[in-house]
């Protein structure tokens, strides 16, 4: 079973555009909204790999309501959070002129000291009472949250051996990074490795190589670099791939870094081999992007997706 955490989780609002104009109205041509953060999309897509997952994380107010009332129907998923005083925010997604993405994040509800201490003793108790065998954290840290926190869940997961994929940036995965408490992978897409370096954006793999191949990145079992279009590139126990996929119809590729999360847990929990744990993280988030919805696959084409993924030890 998978616990997926979703510290901020939102409400997500898709508006499509023809044409995003600036300073004067846009009528979108329809509207979406779906229960995201990004902990949220892992968990839609684990599910409809029919694997079952408890989802936990924070929710407040007549948002964070709504997003349980949505979660209950999902075959696979319990949702299973954490009440707080705030209100559980809106994250909106503009797709305009062919194929662009215009995303507005709000930052989302402050929690308490006590609220924070609360989730800790709240996902102990998920440890001791359900047989999770992988965590996931995704998204941002909401306000009021050290920059440490992933790192107190992430040591609790370990002291119950329970293996953790952390998919954050900025300050929280620097804080993983530089810290004793490490996960058994991280998923940075190359704009948020590079960050960490402070340089440029690049998918040169030998650039990519040498990154990874630094002390700051021991310690973590498996690092998977997504890179979009360009497939992924991935260290695994001191051994290097290259993964390559085919060109796609992208129709919506928001949520496809975190439905790669969720085929990296779903075949981590079925103990895979490194190359179907690849394959199987490369299709779900191929697959993602092919779909209207956001953190959407259809599990109908995963296996001739699967084929076409190539996987190339370094
Ligand atoms: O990756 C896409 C997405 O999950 C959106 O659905 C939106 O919820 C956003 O990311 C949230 O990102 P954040 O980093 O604030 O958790």
């Amino acid at each position: 079973m998978i616990l997926s955490i979703t510290l901020n989780p939102s409400i997500d609002i898709s508006y499509p555009l023809e044409h995003l104009k600036i300073n004067t109205t846009n009528r979108p041509l329809a509207t979406s909204k779906t229960p995201g953060g990004k902990g949220l999309n892992v968990t839609r897509v684990a599910a409809q790999l029919k694997h079952p997952v408890i989802a936990t994380g924070f929710l407040g107010g007549k948002l964070g309501e709504w997003i349980n009332e949505q979660l209950l129907h999902l075959d696979y998923v319990t949702p299973d959070f954490f009440p707080i005083a705030g209100e559980t925010r809106n994250c909106i997604a503009i797709l305009h002129d062919d194929g662009q993405q215009t995303e507005i994040l709000e930052a989302g509800p402050e929690i308490s000291e006590q609220e924070a201490k609360g989730f800790l003793t709240h996902i102990e108790k998920i440890f001791n009472e359900q047989s999770i065998n992988i965590v996931t954290i995704s998204g941002s840290l909401p306000k009021g949250l050290a920059n440490d926190y992933y790192k107190q869940i992430i040591q609790l997961a370990n002291k119950f051996a329970i293996p953790t994929i952390l998919d954050v940036s900025g300050k929280p995965l620097d804080a993983i990074l530089n810290g004793e408490v490490k996960p058994f992978a991280i998923k940075p897409n190359d704009e948020e490795l590079c960050a960490i370096e402070g340089i440029p954006s690049t998918r040169d793999l030998k650039i990519l190589k040498d990154i990874l191949s630094k002390d700051l990145y021991k310690g973590i079992p498996l690092i998977l670099v997504s890179l979009g279009k360009d497939g992924a590139f991935v260290r695994y126990d001191g051994q290097f791939y290259k993964v390559s996929i085919p060109h796609l119809d992208v129709v919506n590729p928001v949520g496809s870094g975190d439905s790669t999360v969720a085929g990296l847990a779903v075949a981590t929990a079925q103990d895979a081999l490194i190359e179907a744990i690849v394959k199987t993280a490369m299709t779900t988030g191929m697959l993602n992007a092919m779909e209207k919805a956001t953190g959407c696959i259809n599990p109908a084409l995963f296996d001739s997706y699967y084929e076409k993924v190539i996987v190339e030890k370094l």
